[in-house]
């Protein structure tokens, strides 16, 4: 702990940063330098440590409290600026009310940006990388924030990237990882393989170039063995995670409920297996449909007519070069090539033409599916293009309790609202409407099932279906595997060996981390396979098993690998011996308090949570969920538009640092607006912040008791302003109001300038009181300026650590204030309400009122506007 104590001469604030009148005796020269404040207490601390996270024996309770991590591509934006901000809110907060707190920080440092800039400019990505993060660094601790700076840790250190190859390994000693070739997104221009989130609006995201799918042999990480967990587990989060950002998960994940059917093809052995969230419906099933680029259209056409084969050839050219959306929008003509092939319904034998057409997925369900036109829109839709039976099982006229009822249809084919009888099975007919039949029914045309409702038909044929062994209950996900090898430099190399005779053998342990191989000669230019590939000497190894030259998987992986559990190393960063410890997880996890951009809504938490809970099984943590509550900052924007580098609006976060401070930036910032809101540059007012921290530094200045005072011979009213933001502002910071807790520290600071002025003067022990209370709530916003404070009101330790101090409860009684009711602009009513009476209470006090309803006679009202505690103003009619 500190010991000097250095205080500064009276003379040290300036008198004009002031609002008040108050003549103090030496207020008269030096302005208040923030620069120098800034300056010295980031010094102290750099000297002190007093934010490094307890240890052993500290017996305090814990938080831990996070921030996503940067990506070092350039100096950092506004948007850091909030996110760092409110992580040490929050941190600073836990610290005062007693906690043990872990606030740290990292870069994110592996990534495609590093690699783009070695092409461009020729720079070295590793030189870039961590002149980047340096300057970023020095930007963080400029701003104050109170991360454990012991912990840093970069994801391109092979310190970390180590343990990214052994959490592959332990993954794939459970079959987590494989191989396995399939259809990946491709840019022909770039040559490499595109994560989805890569591919916009079915173009690649950097060069523009249109996305096709290829097949290749790629790495995965089988997160669909998780997809149950990973959506039933967001139960346990909700009301602690944003309620969209949940949502987004639900259908990211998509799980489907029906059944696998298996159908035999004429003329070939085996059965083909098609998802169907719609069983009942199999005696309406009148086509089967393959996707064109699956294995078994290939296997069909190949044996089909010459004319076919061209065809089908013509037309898989053509939906290769489609996206995903494309295929599946209702609105597009349906397109298709009969393969001159039938199935057969496992129920009654029936044939069914195969063809092969772009709705149907390759990778979703089994890329098959039987076409039920009745029931099923896409399938209607291409029955009526194509000239094919439509066949009607389940009467939708037929009452059901609950029942939605179906849309009935003019002469022109236009939906009319009918009376319930009006409804026959032939008005219906989606053959001729056009219309599916989505809609609840009883069964018929189907057998056994005739009569029953469709929920009770799903379950009677999945009975039927699996005591013939034709069938059985199942599941269907829209949540792929995670494709993680990139064809990139600037990745961990995934630690795999390919041997001469075929085989695929992880690197032992003892053998890591395989480094990356030197930039140096190395062409970065996309290609089509890595540019590992061309550091041949690296890429020659030995068979770990038998001695004998192998060749070393050239493929990097996904930087979401790395920020999957990189909350788990800052546990133990330096740790050279394990990924992180258990103990330690044990001890800190799961993460309290996890701040970033809604742009991280799906993929990096969705592979954070599936990591978590592969470890989970591995039994090396405790925990199935990474991060207990989470918060989505809003945009900074600039006059109502994003910023950006391409639009040059950017405002820069070190330019704003330089010109302001960062207290002024930090309050500015923190008072602009709701956390989760965007907050628009235009109105953010470093200016008022910095004259309302000149106002809060100089009320400590002004002080003239001793810190031995006894408050309670202080002003009482002035008393119940601090005691009242003693008492609020933990409740407000909990549920992140973090403007609102500014507000009230104007509201005290101002009362506070109000008493020094007043008789009382600026020796009453409440306006010492006060003056400690901002400054220890200030430290959670302006770190150096409460840190000044508290050094001139005569204490030596950090207020960064000091213990929050208890609201007094006999300060919390209420006053009660004078409200007024207005009727039409009229004041009818004074009523005497409690100060802290909120918006709807005070409406009702209102509505009551004698005086009111007397007034309001038989005139209805119909506005209401409400101000608590002081205003009521009604509209009538
Ligand atoms: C027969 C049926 C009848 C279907 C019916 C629906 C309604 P969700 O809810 O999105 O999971 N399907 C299955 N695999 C497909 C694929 N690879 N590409 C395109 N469509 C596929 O959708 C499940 C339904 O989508 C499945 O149920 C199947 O059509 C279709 F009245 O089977 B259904």
């Amino acid at each position: 702990m500190r010991v000097s104590r250095a205080f500064p001469s009276s003379h040290d604030w300036s008198p004009h940063v002031s609002q008040s009148s108050s003549s103090l005796p030496a207020a008269e020269s030096a302005a208040y330098d923030a620069h120098a404040a800034q300056a010295k207490w980031q010094a102290r601390w750099a000297q002190d440590d007093p934010f490094r996270a307890g240890g052993e024996g500290d017996t305090r309770p814990r938080k831990y409290v996070l921030a996503m991590f940067p990506y070092p591509s350039g100096d950092l934006h506004m948007g850091h600026a909030e996110n760092y901000l409110y992580s040490d809110i929050v941190a600073r907060f836990w610290r005062h009310r007693g906690y043990n707190v872990l606030n740290p920080i990292g870069w994110d440092s592996f990534g495609l940006p590093a690699e783009n800039a070695a092409i461009k400019r020729g720079a070295d990505p590793v030189k870039w990388t961590y002149e980047n993060i340096a300057q970023q660094r020095e930007s963080l601790k400029d701003y104050g924030v109170s991360f454990d700076w012991s912990r840093v840790l970069h994801t391109s250190d092979p310190e970390y990237y180590r343990w990214n190859q052994w959490l592959f390994q332990k993954l794939y000693e459970r079959g987590l990882a494989y191989r396995k070739e399939s259809p990946v997104n491709w840019c022909p221009n770039d040559q490499t393989v595109l994560a989805n989130e890569q591919v916009v609006e079915g173009h690649c995201e950097r060069c523009g170039a249109e996305v096709v799918k290829k097949k290749l042999t790629q790495w995965y990480f089988r997160i669909t063995d998780y997809a149950d967990r990973l959506l039933d587990d967001l139960n346990q989060l909700e009301g602690f995670w944003p309620h969209k950002v949940l949502q987004m998960q639900r259908n990211w994940i998509g799980r489907s409920v029906g059944a696998d059917i298996d159908f035999a093809i004429e003329g070939r052995e085996g059965v083909v297996t098609v998802f169907s969230t719609r069983p009942d419906t199999l005696h309406g099933a009148t086509f089967f449909v393959v996707a064109p680029e699956s294995d078994l259209a290939a296997e069909l056409a190949a044996g089909a007519s010459d004319a076919v084969r061209s065809r089908f050839g013509e037309y898989l050219a053509g939906v290769q070069r489609e996206t995903e959306i494309e295929r599946q929008s209702t609105d597009r003509p349906k397109t298709g090539v009969f393969l001159e092939r039938y199935a057969i319904n496992p129920v009654n034998g029936e044939r069914l033409p195969i063809w092969a057409a772009d709705y149907v997925l390759a990778d979703y369900g089994h890329g098959a599916v039987m076409a039920v036109p009745a029931h099923d829109q896409r399938d209607l839709d291409f029955a009526r293009a194509f000239d094919l039976p439509v066949r009607v099982v389940v009467d939708t006229t037929a009452p059901i309790t609950g029942a939605i009822p179906v849309i009935e249809l003019d002469d022109d084919g236009v939906p009319i609202d009918p009376g319930a009888d009006a409804l026959t099975l032939d008005t219906i007919d989606p053959a001729k409407t056009g219309i599916a039949l989505t809609g609840e029914g009883r069964m018929i045309n189907s057998g056994a099932l005739d009569g029953l409702s469709k929920r009770n038909a799903i379950a009677r044929m999945v009975e039927k279906l699996e005591a013939a062994g034709t069938g059985r209950a199942a599941k269907s996900f829209r949540l792929r595997d995670w494709l993680i090898s990139r064809q990139r430099y600037w990745g961990t190399p995934i630690p795999m060996v390919h041997t001469q005779d075929g085989r695929t053998v992880p690197v032992p342990d003892e053998q890591l981390p395989v480094l990356l191989p030197s930039v140096e000669g190395l062409d970065l230019k996309p290609k089509g396979t890595s540019p590992l590939g061309g550091a041949s000497d690296w890429v020659a190894t030995t068979d770990p098993e038998t001695g004998e030259d192998a060749l070393r998987d050239t493929d990097t992986m996904d930087t979401f690998v790395d920020s999957s559990w990189y909350f788990l190393r800052y546990l133990s960063p330096r740790d050279a011996g394990e990924a992180f410890s258990a103990r330690e997880a044990g001890k800190w996890g799961p993460v309290d308090f996890y701040i970033g951009g809604v742009e991280h809504a799906i993929l990096h938490l969705l592979y954070a949570r599936f990591i978590t809970k592969a470890l989970f099984d591995m039994g090396l943590v405790d925990f199935t969920e990474p991060f207990s509550s989470l918060i989505n900052q809003g945009m900074v924007i600039l006059g109502g538009a994003k910023m950006s580098k391409s639009k040059g609006n950017l405002v820069l976060f070190q330019e704003e640092l330089d010109a302001h401070g960062a207290d002024a930036l930090r309050v500015a910032l923190a008072f602009a607006g709701p956390v989760e809101d965007d907050k628009d540059w235009d109105d953010v007012s470093t200016t008022g912040a910095t004259k309302f921290l000149a106002r809060a530094w100089r009320i400590a200045h002004e002080v003239t008791s001793s810190p031995d005072v006894v408050w309670a011979e202080g002003d009482a009213a002035l008393r119940r302003v601090t005691h009242r933001l003693l008492a609020d502002a933990p409740g407000l910071i909990e549920q992140t109001k973090f403007n609102v807790v500014v507000a009230r520290l104007m509201e005290l600071v101002n009362a506070t300038r109000k008493t020094i002025d007043s008789d009382a003067g600026a020796g009453d022990p409440a306006v010492r009181e006060a003056a400690e209370a901002i400054a220890m709530v200030l430290d959670l916003f302006a770190p150096h300026t409460a840190e000044e404070m508290w050094e001139v009101l005569g204490y030596d330790s950090f207020v960064g650590l000091v213990p929050w101090r208890q609201a007094d409860p006999t300060l919390l009684v209420e006053d009660s204030v004078k409200a007024v009711v207005q009727i039409d602009g009229k004041v009818r009513a004074t009523l005497d309400v409690p100060a802290r009476i909120d918006g709807a209470a005070l409406e009702r006090l209102a509505r009551s009122d004698e005086r009111v309803i007397r007034s309001l006679g038989d005139r209805q009202i119909v506005r209401a506007i409400v101000r608590p505690p002081k205003v009521v103003s009604f509209s009538t009619r």
